[in-house]
């Protein structure tokens, strides 16, 4: 058995890139679904069913636990999956709750109810579609009071990374930042909820000012799931599979992804 990573492209690279560290003797599965991307500008609908295409293909390739590395696909599809789509002995993750757990300096399992914490204005930047959803600040209530969250969707950003356009990207940045920061002066801590922006988190570092604090989703994501197996040592196995499948080009997506990350990286077809 393997760990399924999920994303709509190559964004969730750098959760599979950080959790391969982390964790360097279980074996992972990743599933890019390049030939649907962006999910950022779809509709729930249809990520809802591109979203449970992937899940399905990564059970098929012997992953009992799958990571949707995917801050869209998990706004818009990870509730209703776990509302009865998904089989008792197979489990999928998003990845709000590490972000959220990490903000809110809560442990994971601690169920009690919300409550005051010290950050109180938090920037978010994400896609489009994760900000419409509005799942980041529903989480967020679950488990904290009082604190007022900026969201900023960030268009055009995820294609600049992907197209290796850093030009472009760093442009985008600062101007979201800029766009946000009219709309909340002071925040104390950034988060960065889309898989793609680990990439960019120095630039939003220092277009944010070193007083606030960024919230990264690539360790937070692989130190909780290093936790969560842990306590489920069942829901990985021994299995040697390590495999990165894509629902685009191969050739061309190893490209990009080998670009992307700065290390070769082969995609066989899903
Ligand atoms: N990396 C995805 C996320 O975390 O939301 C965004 C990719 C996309 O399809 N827009």
């Amino acid at each position: 058995m393997a760990v399924g990573i999920f994303d709509s492209g190559l964004g969730g690279l750098t959760v599979w890139d950080a959790a391969s560290k982390r964790l360097p003797d279980v074996p992972f599965v990743y599933y890019g679904d390049n030939s649907h991307t962006p999910y950022g500008v779809r509709d729930p609908e249809d990520i809802f069913q591109l979203t449970t295409q992937g899940v399905e293909r990564l059970w098929e390739a012997g992953c009992d636990l799958v990571i949707l590395a995917c801050n869209t696909a998990s706004a818009a599809a990870l509730k209703r999956m776990q509302d009865g789509w998904i089989p008792e002995e197979k489990r999928v993750l998003g990845v709000f709750v590490p972000l959220i757990e990490a903000l809110t300096e809560r442990q994971w399992g601690d169920n009690s109810p919300p409550r005051e914490v010290a950050v109180k204005h938090v920037a978010l930047f994400a896609t489009p579609a994760t900000v419409s959803s509005r799942a980041f600040q529903r989480e967020l209530a679950f488990r904290a009071v009082g604190v007022d969250v900026e969201a900023q969707p960030c268009g055009g950003l995820v294609d600049a990374i992907e197209d290796g356009d850093e030009i472009l990207a760093e442009a985008l940045v600062r101007s979201h930042v800029e766009a946000l920061m009219r709309r909340m002066p002071e925040p104390e801590a950034a988060i960065l909820g889309c898989t793609h922006y680990p990439l960019m988190e120095e630039k939003f570092q220092t277009a944010l000012g070193e007083g606030v604090k960024v919230y990264s989703q690539a360790s937070l994501v692989a130190e909780s799931l290093a936790d969560y197996l842990d306590r489920h040592p069942d829901m990985v196995g021994d299995g040697k599979v390590r495999l990165n499948l894509t629902t685009g080009d191969p050739a061309r997506v190893s490209d990009k992804a080998t670009q992307f990350l700065r290390r070769r990286i082969e995609f066989h077809a899903a």
